[in-house]
C-alpha cells in the first residue's frame, strides 16, 4: 500500500510579522500576496516607479492568466496582454512625498474570467528640513559622573545612551502622523510614552559614508489633544560602535558618536500639516542605558532611569540643549528591506544553578538575539550580568574564546523594587546558553530571536530524522546570520557582510524566505563598496581595516547574486549591468591572458577546505569565467545587446583559456580537486566529453574521501552531482555521518551549522553558526523534494519537478515562489511511487518521475503513481 500523501508542516517558528497568513485556494484565478518594491504595504517606498507584483492561486487546473490591469490611484496602465507577469513598474505621473496610494491588480484568465486584489502603499521623501542633532560627547564626563555599577565594569570608553527629547503643542483633529526617522548610530523612538514601531537595531547597518536609510511610521495614534513628547534613545550601533575584528573606535570605521535625525508630520482634519523636526530646541540628557554596543553587550543601571522622560509635563530644565551636528542630507535614502525584528521568543529546556548564584540557561538553540529576564524583590544597587555562550567548556562554564573580543556581557544594575524586567534594546549575541549571575533566583527567563523580517516561504520535511534536523539548522543558521546584511556569523566581534558566504548561501536562502527586500538593500551595500576602479570588495557594507580588493569567489558576489536574485524574483532591475561590466572589465583589464593571477585581493582560495587545495588560479580563472558569463546575460535581458556580445565573447575566450592551461586529458583539471571540478562543470568550462571524465573524477573523489570542499564549491556538490546521473552519491553525501559531513554535526549536537565541516579549530576562528555550508539546503528542495526550474526560466515560469529519493520513503517541500505556492509531497517504497505536485497559474512544468518517464503538465494540482513488483 502507498501511504497518503503527507503534507508538510508550517514553519516551525513565527518567522516574520510582515507575511500575511497564507490564504486559502480561490476557486479562480486571483492574485494573492500583492507587493510594492519586494514589500508587503510599505511606508516610505523611495522608488520614484516602484514595483508592484502579486502572487497567483486557483483551485482550477490551467487557469492561467492572459492580462493584467494594474491601477494606482487614477492611473491605469490599461489591459496589458501579458501571460507571464507577475508584476509591473509604476507607469504614472510623479508620485507625491508622504503620500498613502491605494492600488489593484485585475488578472485575467483565457476564459474571460476576471480576479483581483487590493493593497497599498506610501512614499518618502527626498526633501528634508530637519538637522543632525546629538549629545555634547565632550559633555559627557562632566555630566554624569560613573555610577558605581559602571565603576565596577570595563566599559571600553563606550559612553552613555543619549535620550532626546522635544515637546510641542498640538490640537485635537490629528488625522495621520508620520515620523520619519534615521540615525548615525541606532535609534529607538518614542511618542508620549509609547514606542514607535516594531523595528530593531534601526536604521540597519550601510557604509554610513555613501547611504543611510531612513524608516518611516505611523504614530497617529500616540498624539494628544495639548502637550506632546517627541524622543529618542541612540547607540553606537555599526556606526560609532565595535564593529567587526578591528576594535579601533571611536571614528575608525565611521562616526564618534550617535547622531539623531527625525520629522515627525501632522496632518489635521482641517486639511492643515505641521512638521516637528529635529534641531535647535531639543533637550539631552542620559537614562538607564549606560552604554549599549553591539559586541560588548549593554549596560543599564535601572537607578539611573528617569521615569517620565518621554512623556510630557517632564521636567528637563536640567538636562543640555541637544547639539546640531549637520543639515546634509544628501545620504538620506527610504529604506529597501523590513528592518530586523524580534520574530520568535525561546524557553529554557534547562536552568541549572551551578555556583551560588550562578545560573546556566540553556535555551536549546543557538540563535542571534538577546535574553529577557524578570527580577523581582531585589534591594537597589544589585549587579545582575547576563553572558552568553554557544556552546560549552565541560558541563557547567560557557565556552566564549570562540567569541575573540565580543564580551557578549549583559548587565542590569537594579533598582529595587517588586519587579524589572531587563532587555538590552541596541545589542545582540549569537548564543544558545546564557549565564546569569547575582541572582538567587531565576524563574522568568526567555531568549528573544531577532533577524531580519523575510517571509518564510519554504517548508521541508522527509522521513529521515537527521536530515529535517539538518534542514531546521540551515533555517536557523539563516535567521541567526540575516540581521540587516548577510554576515558570516552572528557571535564573535566579525558580523560581517562577507561576500562569498552570501554568495554560495543564497539559493538556500531563497528557498527558505522571501529575501528579495532583504537582498534589493544589500546590493546596493555591494556597489556602494565597488572600488573606482571597478573591482568587487570582500565585504558589504564596507568598512575601515578589512581587505577590500575582493578575492575570487568573493567580489564575484556582485554578479552572481543579482543574477540569481532576477532568476528567482523575476524582478530585472537587480541587473545592475554597469556595476558588473566594471567588475569583469576590471579583472580583464589586470589579467591581460585571460588567467586571472593578479589583482586577486586577499585569495582566500576555496576557504577552509578540508581537502587538498584547488590552485589559486583554477578558482579565479572558473570565477572570471562565470561573472563574464552571467554578466553577458544580464546585460542581454537588459537589453544592451552591444555588452552583451562584447562580454559573451570574453567568456568564451576566457574558456578557452581555462581549458588551455588547466584541463587535461579525459578531462583532468589541474589539481585533481573536487572544487575544481565542481566549478568546471557548473560553470560550463568543458566540453560534454571533457564533462563526462570530469564528472567521473569527481565521483571517484566523492567516493574516496567524502565531501573535501571549502566555501567555494560546497553549495555546487549535490547539485553537481546529481545533474550528472550520481544522485545516488549525492545521496550518500547527504547521508553521511563520519567527518566531513552535514550529518556528523547534526549528530554531535549541532543546532546550527558550524564554520569548519568536523567543529574542530583554532578557538578563535570557531564559529558555530557559519551559514555557508549550510549551502546544501538548496539541494534539498531541489534535489531531495524535486522543486526547480528549468536553466532559461525566470521566477518559475518553467517549473521542473524532479525528485531524487535514494533511499528515503518520502519527502515533501512547499515553496512560496514569486509566482505562488508550488508544493512536492512524494512517498517511495518497494510497491511503488507516489508524487502530489502543485503548480501556479501561470506556470508549466516538466515533471521526471523515477525511472525516467517525463511528463508536461500544466498548472494546479497533479498525483503520479508508478507502480512496482507484483502489482505491476
Ligand atoms: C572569515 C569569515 C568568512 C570568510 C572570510 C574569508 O573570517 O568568517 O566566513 O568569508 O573569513
Amino acid at each position: 500500500m502507498i501511504g497518503d500523501a503527507v503534507h508538510c508542516a508550517p514553519a516551525q517558528t513565527p518567522a516574520s510579522r510582515s507575511a500575511p497568513a497564507r490564504p486559502p485556494v480561490p476557486p479562480r484565478l486571483t492574485p494573492y500576496g500583492l507587493r510594492c518594491e519586494h514589500r508587503r504595504t510599505p511606508l516610505g517606498v523611495g522608488e520614484p516607479r516602484p514595483l508592484l507584483s502579486w502572487r497567483l492561486a486557483s483551485a482550477r487546473a490551467g487557469d492561467d492568466p492572459v492580462a493584467y490591469e494594474l491601477e494606482v490611484g487614477d492611473w491605469s496602465s490599461g489591459r496589458v496582454e501579458d501571460p507571464a507577469a507577475i508584476g509591473a513598474v509604476y507607469g504614472g505621473p510623479p508620485l507625491l512625498p508622504r503620500t498613502r496610494y491605494g492600488w489593484r491588480v485585475t488578472v485575467w484568465a483565457r476564459d474571460g474570467a476576471a480576479g483581483s486584489a487590493e493593497s497599498w502603499f506610501e512614499t518618502g521623501q527626498d526633501v528634508w528640513q530637519a538637522s543632525w542633532i546629538a549629545h555634547d560627547p565632550a559633555a559627557v564626563a562632566h555630566m554624569d559622573p560613573p555610577t558605581e555599577g559602571e565603576q565596577a565594569l570595563s566599559h571600553h570608553g563606550l559612553l552613555p545612551c543619549p535620550q532626546l527629547r522635544t515637546s510641542f503643542e498640538s490640537t485635537a483633529g490629528v488625522t495621520r502622523a508620520r515620523l520619519l526617522i534615521s540615525a548615525k548610530g541606532l535609534y529607538e523612538a518614542r511618542v508620549n510614552g509609547h514606542r514607535v514601531g516594531d523595528a530593531e537595531l534601526a536604521p540597519g547597518w550601510t557604509d554610513y559614508r555613501r547611504r543611510i536609510q531612513y524608516q518611516v511610521h505611523d504614530v497617529t495614534p500616540f498624539l494628544l489633544d495639548g502637550e506632546n513628547v517627541l524622543a529618542a534613545t541612540v547607540a553606537d550601533g555599526w556606526w560609532s560602535g565595535f564593529t567587526g575584528f578591528d576594535p579601533r573606535r571611536p571614528g575608525y570605521h565611521y562616526g564618534r558618536f550617535p547622531e539623531l535625525i527625525a520629522e515627525l508630520h501632522l496632518t489635521f482634519d482641517d486639511g492643515s500639516t505641521r512638521v516637528v523636526a529635529t534641531g535647535e530646541g531639543w533637550r539631552t540628557g542620559h537614562g538607564r542605558v549606560r552604554y549599549g554596543d553591539l559586541l560588548k553587550g549593554e549596560c543599564h543601571d535601572a537607578r539611573a532611569e528617569t521615569p517620565g522622560w518621554d512623556l510630557p509635563g517632564f521636567d528637563d530644565s536640567s538636562w543640555r540643549p541637544a547639539v546640531v551636528t549637520g543639515d546634509d542630507h544628501s545620504l538620506l535614502v527610504a529604506s529597501r528591506d523590513e528592518p530586523v525584528r524580534a520574530l520568535g521568543e525561546l524557553l529554557p529546556i534547562s536552568t541549572v544553578l551551578v555556583r551560588p548564584g550562578v545560573h546556566l540557561v540553556d535555551f536549546g538553540q543557538n540563535i542571534a538575539g538577546r535574553v529577557r529576564l524578570a527580577v523581582r524583590d531585589q534591594e537597589p544597587g544589585r549587579r545582575v550580568t547576563v553572558r552568553h555562550g554557544e556552546t560549552l567548556d565541560g558541563e557547567d562554564r560557557l565556552h566564549t574564546a570562540n567569541l575573540r573580543t565580543a564580551d557578549a556581557t549583559d548587565v542590569l544594575i537594579t533598582a529595587g523594587g517588586v519587579e524589572e524586567v531587563f532587555e538590552p534594546r541596541f545589542t545582540y549575541h549569537g548564543f544558545r546558553y546564557a549565564e546569569v549571575s547575582g541572582l538567587d533566583r531565576l524563574d522568568d527567563i526567555r531568549a528573544v530571536v531577532l533577524h531580519s523580517d523575510t517571509p518564510w516561504t519554504g517548508t521541508f520535511d522527509c522521513s529521515d530524522p537527521e536530515v529535517n534536523r539538518l534542514h531546521d539548522n540551515i533555517g536557523w543558521g539563516q535567521r541567526g546570520n540575516f540581521v540587516s546584511v548577510p554576515t558570516d556569523c552572528p557571535q564573535r566581534d566579525e558580523r560581517l557582510g562577507w561576500l562569498a558566504d552570501a554568495q554560495v548561501f543564497l539559493p538556500t536562502a531563497c528557498f527558505n524566505a522571501d529575501v528579495s527586500g532583504f537582498f534589493s538593500k544589500w546590493m546596493r551595500d555591494v556597489v556602494d563598496a565597488q572600488s573606482p576602479e571597478g573591482g568587487f570588495s570582500n565585504v558589504a557594507p564596507l568598512l575601515s581595516g578589512v581587505a577590500d580588493e575582493g578575492a575570487p569567489g568573493w567580489a564575484d558576489a556582485g554578479v552572481l547574486v543579482p543574477w540569481h536574485l532576477y532568476r528567482v524574483y523575476g524582478d530585472d532591475r537587480f541587473l545592475d549591468v554597469d556595476s558588473m561590466v566594471r567588475w569583469v572589465d576590471f579583472v580583464a583589464r589586470h589579467n591581460p591572458d585571460l588567467i586571472w593571477r593578479h589583482r586577486t585581493g586577499p585569495h582566500f582560495a576555496d576557504w577552509l577546505a578540508p581537502g587538498p587545495a584547488t590552485p589559486r588560479e583554477v578558482l579565479a580563472t572558473a570565477f572570471f569565467h562565470r561573472s563574464a558569463a552571467l554578466t553577458a546575460e544580464a546585460a542581454r535581458v537588459r537589453g544592451r545587446h552591444g555588452e552583451a556580445e562584447r562580454l559573451g565573447a570574453l567568456a568564451d575566450r576566457v574558456r578557452a583559456a581555462f581549458v588551455e592551461a588547466f584541463v587535461g586529458d579525459g578531462g583532468l583539471v589541474e589539481g585533481d580537486t573536487q572544487t575544481g571540478y565542481l566549478l568546471a562543470l557548473a560553470f560550463d568550462l568543458l566540453t560534454p566529453e571533457q564533462s563526462r571524465g570530469a564528472a567521473a573524477r569527481l565521483a571517484a573523489l566523492v567516493e574516496e574521501s567524502g565531501p573535501q570542499t571549502g566555501f567555494l564549491g560546497v553549495n555546487l556538490l549535490c547539485p553537481v552531482l546529481s545533474a550528472h546521473g550520481r544522485d545516488d552519491l549525492a545521496h550518500a553525501l547527504l547521508r553521511r555521518t563520519d567527518p566531513p559531513s552535514w550529518l556528523y554535526q547534526v549528530r554531535h549536537g549541532a543546532t546550527t551549522v558550524w564554520e569548519r565541516w568536523d567543529g574542530v579549530g583554532a578557538p578563535s576562528m570557531n564559529s558555530f553558526n557559519h551559514y555557508a555550508f549550510g549551502s546544501i539546503g538548496e539541494w534539498l528542495y531541489s534535489g531531495v523534494a524535486g522543486i526547480d526550474q528549468a536553466p532559461g526560466s525566470v521566477a518559475f515560469r518553467e517549473v521542473v519537478i524532479r525528485p531524487l529519493p535514494g533511499d528515503l520513503s518520502r519527502a515533501c517541500a512547499r515553496y512560496e515562489s514569486a509566482r505562488g505556492l508550488i508544493s512536492v509531497s512524494w512517498h517511495n517504497d518497494a510497491e511503488g511511487f507516489r508524487l502530489e505536485t502543485r503548480i501556479p497559474p501561470g506556470a508549466t512544468a516538466t515533471v521526471h518521475l523515477p525511472g525516467g518517464d517525463i511528463r508536461r503538465v500544466t498548472s494546479g494540482d497533479h498525483i503520479f503513481e508508478l507502480v512496482r513488483g507484483d502489482k505491476a
